[in-house]
């Protein structure tokens, strides 16, 4: 089973810029160890950064095309404002976890809504880099399960 994790915009600069936000890692590393994670889950994982709405929306799409069982995502800023991109995670209806390194309720009000919230099987936020491995688990948990609270 394949899955595929989409990071949004400026995702690209973690372990560069704003360490005290984001900590120290880079994306890259990050998504290899993730990779490795799923790998010793029994999955295979693609990863995707793009700091362009039109690309995160056509990956979402790519999944369902070619028989993704799931997605992880952090749409970064695109969380707070992208109707597009929900519409694509909606409309491919692919089990998808939306992630976020900080704990975007404790930010700024324009970071507590969500656009990709209602249609993600569920949330992870506020554990920075850990949360792609819990998101990881939570996806892998539900595709074997199909657990699910609503
Ligand atoms: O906490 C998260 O993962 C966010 O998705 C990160 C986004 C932010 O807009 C969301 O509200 C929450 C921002 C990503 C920017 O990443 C940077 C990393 C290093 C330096 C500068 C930006």
């Amino acid at each position: 089973m394949k899955l595929l994790v989409l990071n949004g915009p400026n995702l690209n600069l973690l372990g560069v810029r704003e360490p005290e936000i984001y900590g120290h890692t880079s994306l890259n590393q990050i998504m290899e160890e993730l990779q490795a994670e799923a790998v010793s889950l029994g999955y295979m994982l693609e990863t995707y950064q793009s700091n362009h709405e039109g690309d995160l929306i056509d990956q979402v799409q790519r999944a369902a095309r070619e028989n993704f069982s799931g997605i992880i995502i952090n749409p970064g800023g695109y969380t707070h404002t992208s109707i597009a991109l929900r519409d694509a995670v909606s409309g491919v209806a692919l089990p998808t976890v939306e992630v976020h390194l900080s704990n975007i309720h404790a930010r700024e009000e324009f970071r507590h809504h969500s656009y990709i919230a209602p249609v993600a099987i569920g949330q992870i936020a506020g554990f920075g880099v850990f949360g792609y491995n819990l998101a990881l688990r939570a996806l892998t948990n539900h595709l074997q399960y199909r657990v699910e609270c609503d």
